[in-house]
């Protein structure tokens, strides 16, 4: 609330764009200058307000009254303009309605319902690193293992027919890119979004999901009516747009650290069950999921700044997780370190569902690569692939020497 006593701030305008490519592909240097710029900025390009404290993107996540959803989590205001898609049910919802298709999804996604899908899971790592390593000791760690593995079982996980996936990551690239402004990226896949989108939607419908997967299970609460039939689809939807880019490069990611701190590959190789805790300071470290929007409900005071209801306000994950007030040396990427309370899957009510998801497979990865590896090192410059959201990546060269 506005506190009538207290005099209002104006706070420092930075004319950057964070979606730039040059801030996409080293956001460092620009989080560093809008932490230190203050606890809100305004990004005049946009006329939006940004946080990229950890104290105030926190604070932002876990008061969804203050800050909602329902107007969309990218730039674009779902009250003013036509969304690219019909609205998720669950990331561009604020409760009550968003609270069903949560339950549901909670549900079908937490420890007790994965367990079975563990050692399954654990076996397809296993095969897929033992594939790999047959092929040689040099190999792109994005392609042959953080994009391959995700790609072998998650949809199958969700019931996908077999066959054709070849549209999971450039739908989710799209998707990625339309929270952030129309720019060149967006630009870019401009011309493939009706064909992506009408694909994506055809895999929602009960008659093609196999009866055992997570798209079955939605469309049995549907039958019980916990959901409607009609957000049935929506709700799978929302399994194909989150669930496959996000673990991609959050798998990309963890390959990085391990390439570039030895010494943490040592420690994970010692202690395998630091494979989840590992995952996570990962996250924390590169964020694959860098920025969301709120948008505010009323005029409200942050850190002595008014932003005023109905406008846009810039959250970023990312920076938070860099945040020296909140994390001691956070540029190190450290397994001693306990990274809980990061903000790379959020907080609050919408943060991801779907986490758990990801730990599995990341320490179903981790794990097979570790007792087969014992040492992975870069082999050439890892490249970035440019997205408005994602820190994301192109390849990643490594070279591993085998364990004896
Ligand atoms: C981001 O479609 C959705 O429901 C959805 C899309 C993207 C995300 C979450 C949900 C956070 C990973």
């Amino acid at each position: 609330m506005t506190d009538l006593l207290a005099p209002s701030v104006v706070p420092p305008t930075s004319d950057a764009d964070p979606f730039a490519d040059e801030h996409l592909r080293d956001p460092g240097p620009l989080h560093r200058a809008l932490r230190e710029a203050g606890p809100v900025v305004h990004l005049a390009r946009y006329d939006v307000h940004a946080l990229a404290r950890y104290e105030e993107v926190h604070a932002a996540l876990v008061d969804w009254q203050t800050f909602e959803s329902g107007a969309g989590v990218g730039l674009s205001n779902f009250r003013h303009e036509k969304p690219w898609r019909p609205p998720s049910l669950l990331l561009d919802a604020d409760p009550p309605a968003h609270d069903a298709p949560r339950r549901v999804l909670r549900e079908i996604l937490a420890p007790p319902a994965l367990r079975r899908l563990s050692a399954a899971w654990r076996s397809v790592a296993e095969d897929l690193v033992d594939d790999v390593l047959a092929q040689g000791a040099e190999f792109d760690a994005y392609a042959a293992l953080a994009k391959a593995f995700p790609l072998r079982v998650f949809p199958d996980a969700v019931g996908l027919p077999p066959g054709d996936r070849d549209n999971l990551l450039p739908y989710g690239n799209v998707a990625f890119n339309a929270f952030g402004p129309r720019n060149a990226l967006v630009a870019a896949d401009a011309h493939r979004v009706a064909e992506l989108s009408a694909w994506v939607n055809a895999q929602c419908v009960r008659e093609v999901l196999d009866d055992d997967g997570f798209g079955a299970r939605i469309w049995a609460a549907a039958d019980r009516g916990d959901l409607t039939h009609e957000q049935a689809p929506l709700v799978v939807r929302s399994l194909l747009t989150a669930g496959v880019d996000t673990t991609v490069h959050g798998l990309s990611a963890a390959l990085y650290a391990f390439s570039t701190h030895p010494e943490q590959w040592q420690r994970l190789r010692e202690r395998p069950e630091l494979a989840r805790v590992a995952f996570d300071e990962a996250v924390r470290w590169q964020s694959p999921v860098q920025t969301f929007f709120r948008t505010a409900t009323t005029d409200v005071t942050v850190a002595g700044t008014v932003i005023r209801a109905g406008t846009k306000i810039l959250m970023f994950l990312g920076s938070a997780n860099r945040d020296p007030a909140r994390w001691q040396d956070p540029d190190r990427f450290d397994l001693a370190r306990d990274p809980s309370g990061h903000v790379g899957f959020g907080m609050g009510i919408h943060q991801c569902v779907g986490q758990h998801v990801a730990r599995l497979e990341a320490e179903a990865l981790l794990t097979a690569l570790a007792r087969r590896v014992e040492r992975i090192e870069l082999a050439g410059e890892p490249e970035r692939h440019l997205n408005n959201t994602l820190r994301a990546w192109a390849s990643l060269p490594v070279r591993v020497h085998r364990a004896a």
